[in-house]
Order: structure tokens, then C-alpha cells, then sequence
């Protein structure tokens, strides 16, 4: 078990996803002015990078190459946040589409390490497709977060960096995600198996979907890791309390890091984490300094 805890915590928000719709979550950023307001709202309560799923303008979910430079430019232009792109999209998405949007030379992206039950649907991650996206990323010098769905996917990464080389960056990092229902559960003691068999020296934060979302949050932090959270994730608060907004999730896990005198990590701390290349206009890079 790695208890190396990290003197901060990575936020990530996961605002938008691709599993649920705006009719059933109004407060969904699904716009790209919504998905800005939604990053630079969490930026200010502490988020540092954010996962990003696009909608078209039927709010359903969308890979369009078009839309997704349009959000990095937004989300580089209007915050300094880590802009990770999710290559996940929506269960059922072709292969082609999803590798496609790494043209849109995001900071990282998402690369799911194999595939799971998703409710009722499979979540398809071929290992050749595993490579195929490892590669482009390593060519385009994009950094990888690897998602685990379940403990296999672990191994399954550690395979693809044994056979591939380092990621971008030099860096590793994974993001637990758990409690989907057909992935691992979203409990302590799954936790703390996945993160044993972790390569040394990897940062990994942890995602528990629905009611999971609390008791993983803490886990992780107790454990050393970071955190995501967001209404890609979670949509219930508390019991009988629908999610106000994205920004109420980071406020909480962000609370929970100061508690556990593991502070939010800024963008640019994150940034060094991940061992991201800056990719944003000089003039960017200053802009942001004054958040909190
Ligand atoms: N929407 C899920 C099927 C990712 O972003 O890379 C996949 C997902 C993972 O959300
Ligand atoms: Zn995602």
C-alpha cells in the first residue's frame, strides 16, 4: 500500500459526462458557455483540471472535432485549468471518434484501461484501440489519465507502459473510477487493492460514482490520493438533495482535503503533478494568477 501522501490534493470536476441527460440534471453545463461558467466557478472553489465531455446543440452527447477545439480554446482562454479531454465519450461511440478528438490538443486525456459493464450497456476498450491511443498521445505530447473501471485495468496499464514506454510528460497517473455498476465497487476496501497494485511512483486520484461518492472521497484522501468529483459523476448531494451545481461538489471535496490538511493543489501545481506541456498563449499563462 502506498501511503506516500501528496502534500496537496488534485481537484478534477467531471462537469457534464455523457450518461445523463439535461432533461433528468437542468443544472448540467451543456453549452459551451455553460461548460466555462461551470470551470471557472470550480476554479474558484478549487478545481485545478477539468474532464471534459462535449454536447451538441440537442444537449446530447457529441465527439465533433470542431466543438472540441472550440472548448479547449474557451476553457484555456477563460481559466488556467489542466484541460483534459475525455476519450471515453459515450458508451457505445466509435473508435475512430473518440481517438479523433486528441487532434484537438487537449493538456490530457482520458484512456480507459479496458472494458466494463456499464449498467446495461458494455463500455468497449480493445486493447489495440488501448494502444492505438497511448500512441497518438505519446506522438502528440499529450498526457494520459488512465481509467480504471475495476483491478484488472490496473495491471492492464501497467502492461501498456511496460510494452510502450512513459507517458508524455514522464509522469503517471490514474484516476480510480468505482462504482459503476459492473466495475469495482466504490468501497474502502476496493480502494486500497487497486492503489496496492499500482506501479510505484504513480499519483492517482479517485472517482465514486453515485452514493459511493463520500465514502471514496474519503478513503482517498486517507489513502494519499487525489480526487475527482463532479455531476458527470454524482447528482445527489444528500439523501433527497439534488447537486446545485458542480461547484458545490468541489466546495465540498475541497473542504475534505483542508480537513485533512491536504489543501487544494493550483492549476499550475497540477500542471507540474502531470507533467503536462503548456500549450497557452504567454499571455494566458499570467492571466489567471489572481485566483484564489
Ligand atoms: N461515458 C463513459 C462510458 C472517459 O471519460 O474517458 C466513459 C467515460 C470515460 O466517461
Ligand atoms: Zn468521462
Amino acid at each position: 500500500m502506498r501511503y506516500m501522501a501528496a502534500a496537496g490534493t488534485m481537484i478534477t470536476v467531471a462537469p457534464t459526462g455523457a450518461e445523463t441527460s439535461k432533461s433528468d440534471a437542468p443544472a448540467l453545463p451543456v453549452t459551451l458557455a455553460e461548460l466555462v461558467a461551470a470551470a471557472q466557478a470550480c476554479a474558484a472553489a478549487g478545481a485545478a483540471m477539468v474532464h471534459v465531455h462535449l454536447r451538441d446543440d440537442s444537449a446530447e452527447p457529441t465527439l465533433d472535432p470542431g466543438r472540441a477545439r472550440e472548448a479547449v480554446a474557451a476553457l484555456r482562454e477563460e481559466t488556467d485549468l489542466v484541460v483534459q479531454l475525455s476519450t471515453g465519450g459515450a458508451v457505445g461511440d466509435p473508435e475512430a471518434a473518440r481517438i479523433a478528438v486528441l487532434d484537438a490538443e487537449p493538456d490530457s486525456a482520458s484512456l480507459s484501461c479496458g472494458s466494463v459493464n456499464f449498467g446495461d450497456d458494455v463500455f468497449v476498450n480493445r486493447w489495440p484501440f488501448m494502444v492505438a491511443l497511448y500512441q497518438r498521445m505519446q506522438e502528440r505530447e499529450i498526457v494520459p489519465e488512465f481509467e480504471l473501471f475495476d483491478l484488472g485495468q490496473v495491471t492492464a496499464m501497467t502492461r501498456l507502459i511496460a510494452k510502450y514506454g512513459p507517458p508524455s510528460g514522464g509522469r503517471l497517473h490514474a484516476d480510480l473510477v468505482m462504482g459503476v455498476p459492473g466495475g469495482m465497487p466504490g468501497t474502502p476496501a476496493a480502494l486500497v487493492a487497486a492503489v496496492a497494485a499500482l506501479p510505484a511512483g504513480a499519483s492517482w486520484s479517485a472517482t465514486g460514482v453515485g452514493r459511493s461518492t463520500l465514502p471514496v472521497a474519503l478513503a482517498a484522501l486517507a489513502a494519499g490520493g487525489h480526487l475527482r468529483v463532479g455531476m458527470e459523476d454524482t447528482l445527489t448531494f444528500a439523501p433527497g438533495e439534488p447537486v446545485r451545481d458542480n461547484a458545490q461538489l468541489v466546495e465540498r471535496a475541497a473542504a475534505l482535503a483542508r480537513l485533512a490538511a491536504r489543501p487544494p493543489l493550483r492549476p499550475e501545481e497540477a500542471r507540474t503533478l502531470l507533467g503536462v506541456k503548456d500549450r497557452r498563449p504567454a499571455l494566458a499563462r499570467t492571466a489567471h494568477r489572481e485566483m484564489p
